[in-house]
C-alpha cells in the first residue's frame, strides 16, 4: 500500500520529512494540502484534528510530527540510508540535536513569522524581541558545535539534519544568521547542498511569494 504524505512543499516540517524520505528514495503519494482541494483538507482534519502538517498515512496507521514520521519510517520503511543510528547512545546525540532544532532554531523562527500575519493590535513585539533573542543565542550555540561536526550530531546525515535544513533555511531568512557565526553559515550551506534537501527547496521555489515577511533573493 502506498505511503501518503499530507504536507505542502513550502512548509518546514514538511520539507524535514520530505527530506528523509528523498534521503531513501521511498516512494508516497503526495496530498497537496491546498484550500481550494476541500477533499484533501477534509481527510487531513480527519485524520490529525489538530491539524499541523505534515501527516503520514500508512495504510490504517496515521503518523504525525515529522520526528516521529522520520523513525517511523526507519522502522517499518528503512532505505540505505539509516537517519537514527542503531546504537542507542548515538541515537541520543541525534535525538538531541533534533529537539535543540525544533525548539530553539525552528520555534521561535515560527514565532516571529506568526507574529508578522497579525493584524498590529493583535501583534506581540515583547515575545518577537524574546524569539530574536534566543535565535542569536542558538546561533551562537550552534556555531560552537559545528566548529567540529560535518553534520548536526557528527560525520553521518541524520534525522537532526532533515530539520536543521529547512529550519535554518527560514531562520535565516526571518533573523539573518551574523556572519561572525561562520560554522553555521557553512553547515547550511552544506544542507543546501546535500540532494535530498536541494530537492525540496526546489519544489518549494514556486510557492516563495507566500513567505509572510518576504522572502530574500537568494538560495
Ligand atoms: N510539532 C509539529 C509542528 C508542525 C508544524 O508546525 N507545521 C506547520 C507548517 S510548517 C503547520 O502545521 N502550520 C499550520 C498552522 O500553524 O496552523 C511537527 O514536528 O511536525
Amino acid at each position: 500500500m502506498t505511503l501518503k504524505l499530507y504536507a505542502h512543499p513550502f512548509s518546514s516540517y514538511c520539507q524535514k520529512a520530505l527530506t528523509a524520505l528523498y534521503e531513501n528514495g521511498t516512494p508516497f503519494e503526495l496530498r497537496l494540502l491546498a484550500h481550494d482541494d476541500p477533499q484533501v483538507m477534509a481527510e487531513f482534519a480527519a485524520l490529525w484534528p489538530i491539524k499541523r502538517f505534515p501527516v503520514l498515512v500508512d495504510g490504517s496507521r496515521t503518523v504525525t510530527e515529522a520526528s516521529i514520521i522520520i523513525e517511523y519510517l526507519g522502522l517499518y520503511h528503512p532505505g540505505p540510508a539509516a537517519l537514527l543510528p542503531a546504537n542507542a547512545r548515538a541515537a541520543l546525540e541525534v535525538r538531541s540535536m533534533d529537539r535543540f532544532f525544533d525548539n530553539y532554531i525552528s520555534t521561535p523562527q515560527q514565532k516571529i513569522v506568526y507574529d508578522s500575519m497579525r493584524a498590529e493590535p493583535e501583534r506581540d513585539p515583547r515575545a518577537v524581541a524574546e524569539a530574536r533573542e534566543m535565535l542569536d543565542t542558538a546561533y551562537g550555540w550552534l556555531d560552537k558545535v559545528m566548529a567540529g561536526r560535518e553534520w548536526a550530531a557528527g560525520d553521518t546525515f541524520s534525522l537532526a539534519d532533515c530539520g536543521a535544513g529547512p529550519f535554518l533555511f527560514y531562520a535565516d531568512w526571518t533573523h539573518r544568521i551574523n556572519p561572525a557565526f561562520e560554522h553555521v553559515l557553512a553547515y547550511r550551506k552544506r544542507l543546501l547542498a546535500r540532494p535530498s534537501f536541494a530537492r525540496a527547496v526546489d519544489e518549494a521555489r514556486p510557492y516563495r511569494p507566500l513567505f509572510p515577511l518576504g522572502a530574500p533573493d537568494r538560495d
